[in-house]
């Protein structure tokens, strides 16, 4: 680790704050990955998914949220750093009672908010618009039946509801993240209306001014089912963001096949104040696969770090894979994702916009590409050693032994 230290200070890089800065640097884990987004709630047989699938049947998914419980803190103790929970409304405890979905209260959360103070995990929070017999026409809060547009605007209040009771047990704030299915499969006549309705369906949801919820609107270009049309488009949710004071969130799965979103960081902080990402890992489509150390998550860290906009973003995982360990899968993404904000904490950006500025692009794409081969590993056994974590190739036994001892036996 010294000569590591040495070769990252001789580019100006202090890695001592490096490490501090990433972990203290909060990721909001994803409920969902631990039980295939199915979730608890007391609900009618066979509902489908709604736009989103996870593909898979390893054993071992987590049946109840005691069950999911105990997998998060199997997570907990594998991953360095700070971590939330993003919880989805969907995973209400209602005590065997069917409490439909605009009926929900914070009672219903209140195991998840004992856990939460007992872990010192502050949660998030997600009204849930999918996986339910009045989002099956694929319209929810844009759908034109005024009674099931209703029937949503009071899930998104109790929601917020809810999590502001969350942000009061915490005491700190609540992220809520909106994100609806509505689009269709085909070309529709009336691209309009449902954009009309989903704003007033919005302001009635946000009417409410609240100190206590941080609301992000999540877009996407296509999905299962809304193939050619979605309601809640890039265009659509950043302006709306913008015009309404809140924040907008980018998932890395939610645009063309081979477009990434690292470029389009700079250009939506020089206006919107704040955003929310959904760290994923896109395959074709939207598939929501296992977040990896790629370049594309490096990319948007570095853009963040260059732009010094850590205090501007709020980072949240969000993929499901059904067909590998369960655990696995939330420990390799929830560790790449702290290991790319590691990695652009260590960038010489300095350096990097002198030779810039200097007119030295030779010397500035070598330097770039040369980073990738400094000792980063070094940096990132330290980061996992100072936070008493398992460094890489020696956690993943642990999460055999858990299989072996619990998720096994889940069949
Ligand atoms: C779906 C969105 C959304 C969901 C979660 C479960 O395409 O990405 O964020 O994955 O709300
Ligand atoms: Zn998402």
């Amino acid at each position: 680790m010294s000569t590591a230290k040495q070769q990252y200070a001789a580019l100006g890089i202090n890695t001592d704050r490096a490490i501090r800065q990433a972990l203290g640097t909060s990721i909001s884990m994803h409920c969902w990955q631990a039980d295939d987004v199915g979730g608890f709630e007391v609900k009618e047989a066979g509902l489908a998914g709604g736009g989103i699938m996870a593909t898979g049947n390893y054993p071992g998914r987590a049946r109840t949220p005691d069950e999911a419980r105990q997998d998060y803190e199997q997570v907990l103790k594998l991953v360095p750093g700070t971590l939330r929970l993003n919880l989805h409304a969907c995973y209400a405890e209602t005590a065997g009672k069917i409490v439909d979905r605009d009926a929900l209260e914070p009672r219903h959360f209140a195991n998840w908010m004992a856990w939460g103070k007992q872990q010192r995990v502050h949660l998030d929070f997600n009204p849930t618009f999918f996986a339910h017999p009045k989002a099956n026409d694929g319209f929810t809060l844009s759908h034109t039946d005024r009674a099931i547009r209703q029937f949503w605007i009071q899930h998104g209040i109790a929601c917020r509801y809810i999590a502001e009771a969350m942000a009061r047990k915490q005491g700190g704030p609540c992220v809520v993240n909106y994100w609806i299915p509505d689009g269709c499969k085909d070309y529709p006549a009336d691209r309009w209306t449902h954009r009309a309705l989903l704003t007033e369906s919005l302001d009635a949801i946000l009417r409410k001014q609240s100190r206590l919820c941080v609301d992000y609107v999540e877009s996407k270009l296509f999905g299962l089912g809304s193939e050619e049309y979605v309601v809640g488009s890039a265009e659509y949710y950043s302006s709306y963001a913008l015009s309404r004071g809140i924040g907008y969130c980018l998932d890395m799965g939610h645009w063309h096949p081979t477009e990434e979103i690292y470029d389009k960081i700079s250009a939506y902080l020089q206006f919107h104040k704040k955003l929310l990402l959904h760290v994923s890992r896109p395959v074709r489509w939207d598939s929501d696969h296992v977040v990896l150390f790629n370049d594309a998550l490096r990319n948007i860290f570095l853009e963040i770090q260059r732009g010094h906009a850590w205090d501007r973003v709020a980072l949240a995982t969000d993929y499901f894979d059904a067909s590998i360990n369960r655990i696995a899968a939330y420990v390799i993404g929830l560790r790449a994702t702290r290991k790319a904000i590691l990695y652009a904490l260590l960038d010489p950006t300095v350096k990097l916009k002198k030779l810039e500025a200097a007119g030295d692009n030779a010397g500035r794409l070598a330097l770039m590409d040369e980073m990738k081969t400094m000792p980063f590993g070094a940096v990132w056994d330290e980061l996992c050693r100072q936070a008493d974590k398992p460094p890489d190739r020696a956690w993943m036994d642990e999460v055999r032994q858990y299989e072996t001892r619990i998720l096994s036996r889940r069949t």
